[in-house]
Order: structure tokens, then C-alpha cells, then sequence
């Protein structure tokens, strides 16, 4: 397809970039880390979502080389923080399940790690529970060995997908996102704000730490806070913006 062929081009022609979304710390009320989310100008089009364009890399294998850029490019951007003089702050990189299913994966990972200097504590990978669903056998296998490594492990958009408690008992995850649907409706609906409660309930008693996204109003992450949920991201708390706009936030603290 057209999308297709002008995607094989677009990391070459520096088209894509990474923005950057501060995720916050609501007990202490910093921020602790972001999570990197790919972008993509096109010439013609103008900016395209990923939403609308990873399926279409995921299934005609672009996503391989794509995800290298996003990894490549999101350490060589943390390190280069660390070298500013940032404090470290964790970023979360979106993964493909198909990028786990590539020959050694754990060898790739590792790689960028070392030729970044990006330490891996500081890394974390968001994989989706319709993602993790295609092979949950693989998925645990290699995360278990990035976990060895000591990345960082996040089950994305939490409750949307087919959820299963089985998940969380058999992935060495460090973290629950829950999706941004159910934050959006939690004020309102009492089947959302229990879905919520449950979430952050289920995480911790897994030892996991819980992320509630799309976090737009005051009165959202009053809500949250009061739950105990320990981290948050949203419109609210910092959109996704720039690296240097990104660095910039610490500049007033
Ligand atoms: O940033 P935005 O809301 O437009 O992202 C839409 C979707 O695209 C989200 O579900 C997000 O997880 C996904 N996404 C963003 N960046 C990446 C990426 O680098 N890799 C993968 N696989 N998915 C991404
Ligand atoms: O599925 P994933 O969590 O990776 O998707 C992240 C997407 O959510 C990004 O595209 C980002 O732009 C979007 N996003 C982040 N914060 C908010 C928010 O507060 N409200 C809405 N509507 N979208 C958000
Ligand atoms: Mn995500
Ligand atoms: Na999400």
C-alpha cells in the first residue's frame, strides 16, 4: 500500500521523532519518568497517529526496524539527559510483541544498552495485554530474562483487552497502566471507578505499582490519589512533547 511504501522511507528521511510524557509520582507529586511515543510528519499528510499506522508496520514487518529506531533513539536521548545532568528519570518504550518473537531478542535489547550507555534499570518496556496475548509462552520466557537484566516491565492499557489475572501471575511485570477509558469514566460511572479500585487492588497485592493514564482534571487525580495509585500520566500532568521540551521541565525544580 501507498502508507506502506512512504513508511519504508520514513525513518531515512527523518520523519519520524520521538514525544515525550512525563508520568508523575502522585504521593510525592514529581516526575519520575516519561514514556516515549513514536510520531510520525509526513510531507504530504501531515502528522499520522500511531494508532493508525503500527498495524500497518506490525503487519508488514516494518515494525522491526522501526522499533530499533524507537529503542536506538530513546537511549541515546536518556543517556544524552544523564549527561546533561538530569535527574535520572526512567523512559518507557511501546513494544510490538512481534519484536519479542525476532531472533534474540534479549541480545538486541542488551545491545542498544550497552552502545547507548543507557542503564538498564532506567529502561522500561509497555506491552500491551493484546499483544502479550499472541504468545504468552515467548512473551514470558524473554521477559523473564530482560527482567534478569534489569528492565523494567509494564502491562499496557490495562482492562481493555481479553484480561486475564492469569497474566500477572505468570509475567515477572513491575507495573500495571491502567487504560486511560476507564480514568475518563471513573467520575462518572460506578462500573469504571470499579474497575479502577479493583486494578489498583490486583496490582499491589501482585507487588506490582499501578500507572493510571489519561489523566485530564484535577478532581481525576484527586480521585486516584485517594485510591492509592502510585503513578499518573495525562494531558493534566504534561502532554507528550519534545525532548527538549521534556529536559525543560526540570529546569523549575
Ligand atoms: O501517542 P498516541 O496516543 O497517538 O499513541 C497511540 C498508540 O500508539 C498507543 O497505543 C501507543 O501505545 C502506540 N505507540 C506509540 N508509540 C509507539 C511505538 O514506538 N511502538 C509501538 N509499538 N506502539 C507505539
Ligand atoms: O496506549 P498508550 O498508553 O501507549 O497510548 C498513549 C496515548 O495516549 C498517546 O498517544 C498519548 O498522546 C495519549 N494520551 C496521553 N495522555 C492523554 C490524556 O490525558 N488524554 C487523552 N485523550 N489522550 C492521552
Ligand atoms: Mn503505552
Ligand atoms: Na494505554
Amino acid at each position: 500500500t501507498e502508507m506502506e511504501i512512504d513508511l519504508r522511507r520514513a525513518a531515512d528521511e527523518g520523519q519520524l521523532w520521538l514525544a515525550f510524557q512525563p508520568k508523575i509520582d502522585l504521593g510525592r507529586r514529581t516526575i519520575t519518568g516519561c514514556e516515549a511515543l513514536l510520531r510520525w510528519d509526513h510531507p504530504v499528510h501531515g502528522s499520522i497517529s500511531p494508532a493508525d499506522f503500527i498495524p500497518i508496520a506490525e503487519d508488514s514487518g516494518l515494525i522491526l526496524p522501526i522499533g530499533e529506531w524507537v529503542l536506538e533513539t530513546a537511549c541515546r536521548q536518556g543517556r544524552a539527559w544523564l549527561d546533561a545532568g538530569l535527574p535520572p528519570v526512567s523512559i518507557a518504550v511501546n513494544i510490538s510483541a512481534a519484536q519479542l518473537f525476532q531472533r534474540d531478542p534479549v541480545g538486541w535489547v542488551t545491545g542498544v544498552l550497552e552502545s547507548t550507555g543507557f542503564p538498564p534499570e532506567l529502561l522500561e518496556l509497555e506491552l500491551t495485554e493484546s499483544q502479550l496475548a499472541q504468545d504468552v509462552e515467548t512473551v514470558v520466557a524473554v521477559f523473564g530474562r530482560l527482567r534478569d537484566v534489569g528492565i523494567k516491565l509494564a502491562i499496557d492499557d490495562f482492562g481493555t483487552g481479553y484480561s486475564s489475572l492469569d497474566y500477572l501471575r505468570r509475567f515477572d511485570a513491575t507495573s500495571l497502566k491502567i487504560d486511560r477509558s476507564f480514568v475518563d469514566g471513573m467520575l462518572r460511572e460506578p462500573g469504571d471507578a470499579a474497575i479502577v479500585r479493583a486494578a489498583i487492588a490486583l496490582a499491589h497485592s501482585f507487588g506490582l505499582s499501578v500507572t493510571a493514564e489519561g489523566v485530564e482534571a484535577e478532581a481525576q487525580q484527586d480521585f486516584l490519589r485517594r485510591l492509592g495509585c502510585d503513578e499518573a500520566q495525562g494531558f493534566l500532568l504534561g502532554r507528550p512533547v519534545p525532548a527538549a521540551e521534556f529536559a525543560a521541565l526540570f529546569q523549575h525544580t
